[in-house]
């Protein structure tokens, strides 16, 4: 008996439905390409849980946060900005973001630093941005100019590598001085002689969740000394010999290495093993510094101080472009106690293209556990699973 063509045609389909039904099923186990990869390859992320401020007893704004004299209960911090007269508008940006969501009600003063002079239209418009003092801050030359034992040409040969390899800002002379004076200098400024702690503001940046609780005070009362809310890979090509040269470091003073120490974190190559080759044994795992709220006695300790003069002195500053954010976070992971290091996962914040989005009825304007809002592929550029994994969520 003749089947009609359709009919064909129908069986035939099903019958290659039903064949590639089977080989999803029981075909060969695909193996993920690397976290990230894919979207159905992520882990899930923490900031999908409900999230609320961190346990023990809190600071706040109910009493002792009024301005000047009347705010006894501040600490000795500040607010603290490195940026450019040119970068107003995206200053107040972020000023209007966290004097909304927290410093109107804890009145913590800002300080703004530039190694040009502020304009008198900067130091007005800030001012009107919020009822908390602010200071304006000239970086001293000593700390902002090339060091004499920098050599240009070298400089200029090393900055045509870096663009080869597609380093951003590498032949920029002004971003290489600014990651060495946010690495090794900031804390060094006169202006922030009797301050301890900081928290660490750009421009542009965006802050999400209303923050009920002093900040500075949680750093304090529960013992912490660095906080962060991203952790991301770096681009290993930027500081191929920042980890041989922290070896060669602590071969010199062993001493400094905490026992508590998060270099499983620093060290990983499981998750990313391309990036630990070419960074020469290091995970290029960070926390990502245009966000830290921070004890600047760690800065000042005797082991950071070692470490940045040696660091210095071998030049990668200039002839890579290695970033105040690996160098932090290689000194934290190796010289501090790793539980003095917190996950500020209440504190909505983004900074292009990353985000900390909580889940969270106190945040407003980002998406609960976005990570970007770039292409997927900088899902993988996430290294928080691996914080999370080695050291914890504390
Ligand atoms: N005053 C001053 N600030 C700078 C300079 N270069 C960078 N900054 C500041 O340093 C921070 C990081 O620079 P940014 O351009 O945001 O770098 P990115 O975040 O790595 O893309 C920002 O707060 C900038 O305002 C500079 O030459 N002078
Ligand atoms: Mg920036």
């Amino acid at each position: 008996m003749a089947i009609a063509r359709p009919i064909r045609v129908l069986g035939l389909v099903a019958v290659g439905l039903w064949v590639f039904f089977l080989y999803q099923v029981f075909g060969p186990a695909k193996i993920p390409k690397g976290p990230g990869d894919t979207l159905a390859n992520m882990e899930r992320d923490p900031n999908l849980d409900l999230t609320g401020e961190p346990e023990g007893e809190l600071w706040r704004a109910d009493k002792g946060y009024g301005l000047g004299a009347e705010g006894t209960n501040r600490i000795n911090a500040t607010l603290l900005s490195l940026v450019r007269n040119e970068e107003l508008e995206g200053m107040l940006q972020a000023m209007n973001d966290l004097e909304r969501t927290w410093n109107s009600k804890f009145n913590y003063p800002w300080t703004f630093f530039n190694d040009v002079p502020f304009t008198e239209e900067f130091k007005k418009k800030t001012r009107e941005a919020t009822k908390a003092e602010c200071f304006y801050e000239l970086i001293p030359k000593e700390h902002w100019d090339v060091p004499s034992w920098i050599d240009e040409e070298i400089f200029q040969e090393s900055a045509k590598i870096l663009k080869e390899n597609d380093i951003q800002y590498g032949s920029m002379k002004s971003y290489h001085q600014m990651c060495r004076w946010n690495s090794g200098l900031f804390y060094k400024h006169p202006a922030l002689e009797h301050t301890q702690f900081y928290w660490r503001v750009e421009p542009k940046v965006h802050f999400f969740c209303d923050v009920d609780y002093d900040v500075f005070r949680y750093m304090q009362d529960f013992n912490k000394t660095y906080g962060f809310t991203i952790n991301l890979y770096d681009a290993p090509q930027s500081i191929p010999t920042l980890w041989p040269e922290t070896t060669k470091f602590m071969a010199q003073h062993p001493e400094y290495l905490h026992e508590n120490h998060a270099m499983q974190w620093l060290t990983d190559s499981a998750r990313r093993p391309e990036h630990n080759m070419k960074a020469n044994g290091y995970s290029t795992c960070h926390f990502w510094s245009n966000f830290e709220i921070a004890d600047m006695s760690f800065w000042r300790s005797q082991a950071y101080e070692d470490y940045f003069n040696h660091l210095d002195r071998a030049g990668g500053f200039f002839y890579e472009r290695w970033g105040d954010a690996p160098v932090h976070s290689i000194a934290l992971g190796l010289f501090e106690d790793s539980s003095k290091i917190h996950w500020f996962r209440d504190i909505g914040y983004q900074h292009i293209p990353y985000f900390n989005c909580p889940n969270s009825p106190k945040c407003k304007g980002c998406m609960t556990g976005r990570f970007t809002d770039g292409e997927s592929w900088l899902m993988k550029e996430d290294c928080r699973p691996n914080w999370f994994k080695y050291v914890g969520m504390g």
